[in-house]
C-alpha cells in the first residue's frame, strides 16, 4: 500500500476485496499520469479526440443516454435518526443502506482497475480546506477529478499529516437506472455511489463531499458549505470586494462568476475576477467577517448557452485541455452546442447524424470540464490560504414573475428568510420535469446533508459567531414579459445590479424601504448605455402587493413542512413583511 495512513490503507484493501478489482492504482497527479490516462481513454473509445488544430488536448465523452444528470430521487442521506435528514432529503437507515450498497459493490470491479484518488478541496495549505479520497473504477472520473480538485501526492501528504479524510466509493456499475444509488453517511463522513458515471453523481468531491457531507460537518464546526459562486469586484477607487451568490443548478452561477462588465464600466476601471463558480466554504475570521474559499480547482460548466456574447470568458477557456461531455460536433470535429453560433452540427450528443427531429444536438445538461487556471478572469486570490472576505451574499432563482430584479434584506435574519424561501424553475441539471417552480432554499434543496430547519437555525446562529456578516440580497435575472421574452438583458449587464449592491455595502447607494425589503428606485440603477425602456425597469423594481401576499402565504405553508426545527426568527421576519403588505 502506498500510504502511511493505516485507516486509508485498510479501507482500500477492504474495498479491493469487496469489489474484487484486478488491480489497484494510486493516482499521483503528475502530468505523465494525465497523459497516460488520456491515451487509454482514447484507445478504449471512452474519449473521442476533437479537432486538434482548433482544440488541442480536448476530448469528447458521450455518456450512456440514461445517465445524463444528477438523480435526486436516488440520492439518500443516511443518518441514524430519520428526522435528522429532514423532509428535504430521502432517507435510508444507515445499516440497511450499507448492506444494499455492499451488495451492489460486491465483485463489481472484476476485470477492472480500482483507482485511488486522494484529493484536497481547497488550496493545499488552507486551514479551511478538507481532504477526501475517492475510489472509483472509472478512468473518466479520474480525469474529471484531476481537473476539478487538487488531487494526487500533495493531497495524500496532507491526509497523512492530518489523518482526517472523507471516504468516497464509486463504481459506474452497469449504468442501469434501477441499480443506481448515491448514498451519504454524514455521521461517518462516508459516500457510496453506484451506477452512474455522470457529474455530481460520480465526481464525489463535488456535490457529495463539498456540499452534502461538508454542510453537515460545517454545522458541527461553525462554518458554512454553500452552493455559491464567488466573484471579486474592484471599484474604480480600488476597493476590492468579494461577493458570494447562490443560484440553483443551471441558473447562472458560472455566468455571473465570469461576468465581463459593459464597456463604460471597463473604461471607468471596474474589474471582475472569478474565485469560484459553484461551491463556497465560508468561516468567520478574527475580524468578524466571513472568509471564503472555492474548494474546487476547475469548472464543470453547462455548455448550452455559452457563447461570445453571453460568457466570453468561459468560451475562451474551452479551446484547450478541456473534457466535453454530451455536446454535439461539427463536420470538422469541433465541439458544438445550442447557442454557440449559427453553424449546423453534423453529429449529435448520442453520436447520431444530426437531425433536428431528434431534439437538441447537445444534451441540455451537456458540460465542459476545465481547470480554473484556464479562465482569463481567474483571481489569484483563489489560491490564498486565508480565503477572501465576503461583502455580500446574493440569493437568486428563475422566476418568470413577481420576484424583483434586486432586493436587500432588512437584516441578517430577514436575509436568512429570503434565502430559505427562494423558489426557482427546475432545469435539466437533474433528471425530472423542467420548468416547475419549487422552493430551493439557498439553492441547496438537492445538496443539504441534513434537516433544513436545523440548517436555517445554523444560518441564523452565524450572528453569534461573526459580528461583521455580509449584507444579503436577492436577484432575479429571469423575469418574463407577456410574450415570454426576458425583461432584463442579463449576463454582462448584471454588472449594473452588482454596482448597486456594492454601493449598498459601501454606504453610497440609495434604497427605499418596501414591504419585502430595501430596494432601489429605477434612478438608483446605472442605466448609461443600456438599451431598455424605462417602464420595463420600473416593472422589474415594483412590489406587487397581491402577488406577495399570496407568495408569503405559500412561504408560511412551506416553512410549516419543516416543523418545530424552523427557527422562530424566520416566522418573525415573515410576520413583519406581512404587516407591511397590509
Ligand atoms: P450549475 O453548474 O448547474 O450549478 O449551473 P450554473 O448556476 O453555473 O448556471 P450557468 O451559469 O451555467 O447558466 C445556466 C444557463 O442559464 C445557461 O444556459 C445560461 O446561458 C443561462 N443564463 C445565465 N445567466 C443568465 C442571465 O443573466 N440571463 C439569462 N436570461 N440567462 C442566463
Ligand atoms: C449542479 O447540478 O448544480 C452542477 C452539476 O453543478 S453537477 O456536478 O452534476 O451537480
Ligand atoms: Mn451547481
Amino acid at each position: 500500500m502506498s500510504t502511511s495512513n493505516q485507516a486509508l490503507a485498510n479501507w482500500v484493501k477492504d474495498v479491493a476485496e469487496l469489489t474484487q478489482a484486478d488491480d489497484i492504482y494510486w493516482c499521483n497527479g503528475s502530468p505523465a499520469e494525465e497523459e497516460s490516462f488520456n491515451r487509454q481513454l482514447l484507445e478504449d473509445g471512452t474519449y473521442k479526440r476533437l479537432n486538434e488544430e482548433t482544440h488541442p488536448n480536448c476530448y469528447l465523452h458521450l455518456s450512456d443516454p440514461r445517465d445524463v444528470a444528477r438523480v435526486e430521487h436516488l440520492t439518500f442521506i443516511c443518518t441514524n435518526k430519520k428526522n435528522d435528514a429532514g423532509p428535504n432529503n430521502h432517507w435510508m437507515d444507515p445499516q440497511q443502506a450499507h448492506e444494499k450498497m455492499d451488495g451492489l459493490f460486491k465483485g463489481c470491479m472484476k476485470g477492472r482497475t480500482l483507482y485511488v484518488i486522494p484529493y484536497c478541496m481547497g488550496p493545499i495549505d488552507s486551514p479551511i480546506s478538507r481532504c477526501g479520497v475517492e475510489i472509483t473504477d472509472s478512468p473518466y472520473v479520474v480525469q474529471n477529478m484531476r481537473l476539478m480538485t487538487r488531487m494526487g501526492d500533495e493531497a495524500l501528504r496532507r491526509i497523512e499529516r492530518e489523518g482526517d479524510f472523507v471516504k468516497g466509493l464509486h463504481s459506474t456499475g452497469e449504468l442501469d437506472p434501477d441499480r443506481r444509488f448515491i448514498m451519504h453517511f454524514p455521521e461517518e463522513r462516508v459516500i457510496k455511489s453506484y451506477g452512474s458515471g455522470y457529474g455530481g453523481n460520480a465526481l464525489l468531491g463535488k456535490k457529495c463531499h463539498a456540499l452534502r457531507i461538508a454542510s453537515y460537518q460545517a454545522k458541527d464546526e461553525g462554518w458554512l458549505a454553500e452552493h455559491m459562486l464567488i466573484l471579486g469586484i474592484k471599484t474604480p477607487t480600488g476597493a476590492q470586494h468579494y461577493v458570494a451568490a447562490a443560484f440553483p443548478s443551471a441558473c447562472g452561477k458560472t455566468n455571473l462568476a465570469m461576468l465581463i462588465p459593459p464597456q463604460g464600466y471597463l473604461q471607468d476601471g471596474w474589474e471582475i475576477t472569478t474565485v469560484g463558480d459553484d461551491i463556497c466554504w465560508m468561516r468567520p475570521g478574527e475580524d468578524g467577517r466571513l472568509w471564503a474559499i472555492n474548494p474546487e480547482a476547475g469548472f464543470f460548466g453547462v455548455a448550452p448557452g455559452t457563447a461570445k456574447d453571453t460568457n466570453p470568458n468561459a468560451l475562451a477557456m474551452l479551446y484547450q485541455d478541456t473534457i466535453f461531455t454530451n455536446v454535439a460536433q461539427t463536420a470538422d470535429e469541433q465541439p458544438w452546442w445550442e447557442g454557440l453560433d449559427d453553424r449546423v452540427p453534423a453529429i449529435d450528443w448520442q453520436g447520431r447524424p444530426y437531425d433536428p427531429a431528434n431534439g437538441p444536438a447537445a444534451h441540455p445538461n451537456s458540460r465542459f470540464t476545465v481547470s480554473a487556471k484556464r479562465c482569463p478572469s481567474y483571481s489569484s486570490a483563489s489560491e490564498d490560504a486565508s480565503g477572501v472576505p465576503i461583502s455580500a451574499i446574493i440569493f437568486g432563482g428563475r422566476r418568470a414573475s413577481l420576484v424583483p430584479l434586486v432586493n436587500e434584506a432588512r437584516n441578517w435574519n430577514h436575509g436568512v428568510l429570503m434565502g430559505a424561501t427562494v423558489a426557482s424553475e427546475t432545469t435539466a441539471a437533474a433528471t425530472g420535469k423542467v420548468g416547475v417552480v419549487r422552493r430551493d432554499p439557498m439553492a441547496m434543496k438537492p445538496f443539504c446533508g441534513y434537516h433544513f430547519g436545523d440548517y436555517w437555525g445554523h444560518w441564523v446562529s452565524m450572528q453569534d459567531k461573526a459580528d461583521n456578516l455580509p449584507k444579503v440580497f436577492t436577484v432575479n435575472w429571469f423575469r418574463k414579459d407577456d410574450n415570454g421574452g426576458f425583461m432584463w438583458p442579463g449576463f454582462g449587464e448584471n454588472m449594473r445590479v452588482l454596482e448597486w449592491i456594492i454601493g449598498r455595502c459601501q454606504g453610497t447607494a440609495e434604497a427605499h424601504e418596501t414591504a419585502i425589503g430595501l430596494m432601489p428606485k429605477a434612478r438608483d440603477i446605472n442605466t448609461e448605455d443600456l438599451d431598455m425602456d424605462a417602464d420595463v425597469l420600473e416593472a422589474l423594481l415594483a412590489v406587487e402587493v397581491n402577488g406577495w401576499q399570496k407568495e408569503n402565504q405559500s412561504v408560511a405553508d412551506f416553512l410549516k413542512e419543516y416543523g418545530d426545527r424552523v427557527p422562530q426568527e424566520l416566522y418573525q421576519e415573515l410576520k413583519r413583511s406581512n404587516q407591511k403588505l397590509l
